[in-house]
This record gives structure tokens, C-alpha cells and sequence, in this order.
């Protein structure tokens, strides 16, 4: 049978891949021409391990192929952003437009499955605007006309890690209906070999965001200890690591801030659908989203009475060994010591890109640097992601004794 994936991103692209892999005739749909054309040249636009083998393979065997525009297939699978707007509300833009295009393919009998990690409700909205557009049908039978099968089945797969956990990890799948969520499992069951739990669309909708804010929970409070650690003037890295073997404790690493796509985002979905109740949540996106002034201010601290200080920052990914600088702390960091260091040379090492992104590019103070090189010269060496290459440094070798160090990692102490 066939499938039409809209959002060839980061969920979207592995999905429709998988299920090309399973024998599905897979359509991709992206606004991005770029995109389609890599995907119908068997390449990727973006790097993810294994997944350039599954989509060279798909789209040589015939079973994957791109287009601009939905077209019909007995599956819609929709994984395209759900950005904010204004003040922390989610917009779900994207989902409109792709259920308004995918309305016009439909005949009846069809799965539509919403894969985007959306604010409670969002599926409820996304089958309205398909029936606004298409009223001969419906969401049950009512008054004999064609079913359409809605339901929401939120990815949980990690970055750097997708093709494992698409197969690997268990998955929630809610239906508007009960039918539907019966349907959209029978697709899933086709790659995923862990558990798959029916529930309906909004407790599905809710588990992704909740399981990603209690992350975003639990890192705030690691970065808040390290916080109150600084200013008790303990080692937070050596308190946690005593903690941690109660039995029952288990404390998150803190770092420079809480960066990706998900955990960053996904708690103010919830503060936005419960403002007065979601207290907590509220306030760890705060203590996660301060911290990068912190550290900053901890640079501050550092170079104190030196001369335009050559400031080295180590990193710029949102977490370690990946390329993937989305939503990074890091990045914001580097950006706000170049504002307030005007003067200074700031030297960004991160060996998993080639060039600085735009914002730092062109700031005339910011050079993307060797490690080795980048140590050498420097006044403080701020370490902001924990890459091996980083942790296997031999600090001697590379002079870092030399340089005031803020180590927002724990890397070395
Ligand atoms: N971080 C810390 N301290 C920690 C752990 C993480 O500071 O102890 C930081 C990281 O450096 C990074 C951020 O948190 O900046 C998020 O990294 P992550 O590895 O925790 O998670 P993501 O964003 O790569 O992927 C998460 C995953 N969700 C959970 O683990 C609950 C993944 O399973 C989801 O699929 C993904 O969000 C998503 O797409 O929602």
C-alpha cells in the first residue's frame, strides 16, 4: 500500500525511509525544493547515521521517491514543525497547510496520522481542517459518509540515534477514535518492534510533551544546584556524584543551558494550554533558560583586569558529539560574548562543522579556531559542549593549565 509522508525533516525523512525499508510505496512531501531534489538523488539534506543508506536504497529500489505537493495514498503520515509565536503559543501553520493539501487527495477510508509534537488538541484541529475542506467527510460514519482515520503518534526518537529507536522504542499511538488508533497501529507494527500503546489523541499528545518536560525538569534542577554550588563554593560535579548513589537519586548533569529542538520547546506547550497550574514547568524552562547569562557572566568574572582577553570557547553543538546546532546554548553564548567583549578575539572551536553559523559568521570579533591552536592563545578557555574529542584532550599537550578555565561540563574540574 501506499504512504505520503508531509515534512521530509528530521522525523519525517527517517519515517518515510523505515517504511519504504518495509516495502510501503513511500511519496515524500516537502516545500523545499532542495530537499526533494537530495531526497530524489538518494541523499540526505542533513546528518543522521544509517539513514543515508536507507534513503539511496529506498529511492534506487523505486519505493521512495519526493514531490512538492501531497498526492493520494491509502496513508498520510504529517511530521512537519511546530514552531511558537508571539510570547512561547505554538504554531501550528504548518499542520494547516498540510492538512488543507492533504484534504483535496482524500476519498475516504484514509489514515491521517499526525506525527508533530503538538499542543493538546492539535490533532482534534488538524481533522477540522481537513473536513472544513472536505464536509462530504467524516471522522465516524455520521450520516453515511467516508470515514477519514485520524490519529497521533508523537516520535520519541533521539538525534544522532533515529534508525535504532524508530524500530526499537515503544510508541504511543492516539486515535480521535478507537478505529482509528487500531488502523494507525497496524502501520507502525510494520517497523517499530517495541510496545505500541492505544490511548486517545490529546492523553498521546500530552505524553510527548510530558516526557520531555520532565527532562527539562529534572536538568533544571542540576543546573540549579550547580548555581547554588558556585555560590556555597562547592564542586557541584562531586555533590552530584555523591548524591547519585542513594539509591533513589538519580541528578541530571547540569550544563550551559538546555538546547535542541524538544526540550527547550515542548514544556511551553503546556504552560501555554494551563497557565496558572503549570508552575513548575514554568519555572525549569526559566532556571534552563538563564543559564547561559550565567556562564557568561562567570566569563565575565574570569577575565576580570585583563586587556581585551582572548576568550576560546569549546563547542557549539547542543550536546556532545553531534553537529547539530539548533536551539544551542552554546551558540547564544558565543553570540553574547562577542556583543559584550567588543574588543576581544573570540575563538569558537567546534570540529564537527566546517564554518560558523550566519549570526557568528559575521560578527568581525568571532573565528572559528583549532583546538590545539585556539588553547594556546588563550586568556580563559570556556568549555560549553562535553565532545569526546574535548574529554580525550591531553590537557597538557594543548597548554590548558595556562588558561583560566570556566568549564560549564565538568569536563576538567
Ligand atoms: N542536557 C543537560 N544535562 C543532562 C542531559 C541533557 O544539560 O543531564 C542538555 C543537553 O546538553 C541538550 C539538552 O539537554 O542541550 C537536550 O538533550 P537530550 O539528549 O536530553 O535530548 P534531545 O533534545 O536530543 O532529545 C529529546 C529526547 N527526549 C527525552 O529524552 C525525554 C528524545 O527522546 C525526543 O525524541 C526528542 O527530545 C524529541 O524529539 O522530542
Amino acid at each position: 500500500s501506499t504512504v505520503c509522508v508531509v515534512g521530509l525533516g528530521y522525523i519525517g525523512l527517517p519515517t518515510a525511509a523505515i517504511l519504504a525499508a518495509r516495502g510501503f510505496d513511500v511519496v515524500g512531501v516537502d516545500i523545499n525544493d532542495s530537499t526533494v531534489e537530495a531526497v530524489n538523488r538518494g541523499e540526505i539534506p542533513f546528518v543522521e547515521p544509517d539513514l543515508g543508506q536507507y534513503v539511496s536504497d529506498a529511492v534506487a529500489a523505486g519505493k521512495l521517491s519526493a514531490v512538492g505537493k501531497a498526492e493520494a495514498a491509502d496513508a498520510f503520515v504529517v511530521a512537519v514543525p511546530t514552531p511558537f509565536k508571539g510570547d512561547h503559543e505554538p504554531d501550528l501553520s504548518y499542520i494547516e497547510s498540510a492538512a488543507k493539501s492533504l484534504a483535496s487527495q482524500l476519498q475516504g477510508g484514509e489514515l491521517v496520522i499526525l506525527e508533530s509534537t503538538s499542543p493538546p488538541g492539535a490533532t482534534h484541529r488538524m481533522a477540522q481542517w481537513i473536513l472544513e475542506a472536505r464536509p462530504d467527510l467524516s471522522l465516524d460514519g455520521a450520516d453515511g459518509k467516508p470515514v477519514i482515520h485520524v490519529a497521533h503518534c508523537p516520535e520519541r526518537v533521539l538525534p544522532g540515534r533515529v534508525m535504532v529507536e524508530l524500530v526499537t522504542n515503544d510508541r504511543i499511538v492516539g486515535g480521535l477514535t478507537p478505529r482509528a488508533a487500531e488502523i494507525a497501529r497496524d502501520l507502525y507494527r510494520s517497523f517499530c518492534e517495541g510496545e505500541i500503546l492505544l490511548t486517545d489523541a490529546v492523553t498521546a499528545e500530552m505524553a510527548k510533551l510530558v516526557e520531555n518536560s520532565f527532562r527539562d525538569v529534572n536538568i533544571a534542577f542540576a543546573n540549579e544546584l550547580s548555581v547554588i554550588a558556585d555560590r556555597l563554593e562547592i564542586d557541584v560535579w562531586e555533590l552530584i556524584e555523591l548524591a547519585n548513589h542513594h539509591p533513589r537519586v538519580n541528578i541530571l548533569q547540569p550544563g550551559p543551558g538546555v538546547g535542541g529542538h524538544c526540550i527547550a520547546v515542548d514544556p511551553w506547550f503546556i504552560v501555554d494550554a494551563a497557565p496558572k497550574e503549570a508552575r513548575l514547568i514554568r519555572t525549569a524552562r526559566e532556571v534552563n533558560d538563564d543559564k547561559p547569562a550565567w556562564v557568561v557572566e562567570k566569563v565575565r568574572s574570569a577575565v576580570a583586569g585583563i586587556e581585551k582577553p582572548v576568550i576560546v570557547t569549546l563547542g557549539l553543538a547542543f550536546k556532545p558529539d553531534i553537529d547539530d546546532l539548533r536551539e544551542s546554548p552554546a551558540r547564544k553564548i558565543v553570540a553574547d560574548l562577542a556583543d559584550e567583549f567588543d574588543g576581544s578575539e573570540i575563538l569558537a572551536v567546534e570540529p564537527h562543522v566546517e564554518e560558523l553559523p550566519k549570526e557568528l559568521a559575521n560578527r568581525r570579533n568571532v573565528t572559528l579556531s583549532g583546538l590545539k591552536s585556539g588553547v594556546r592563545r588563550a586568556d580563559v578557555v570556556v568549555l560549553l559542549v562535553d565532545h569526546t574529542e574535548f574529554k580525550e584532550a591531553d590537557v597538557d599537550e594543548i597548554g590548558l593549565h595556562e588558561a583560566k578555565l570556566v568549564d560549564t561540563r565538568g569536563v576538567w574540574g
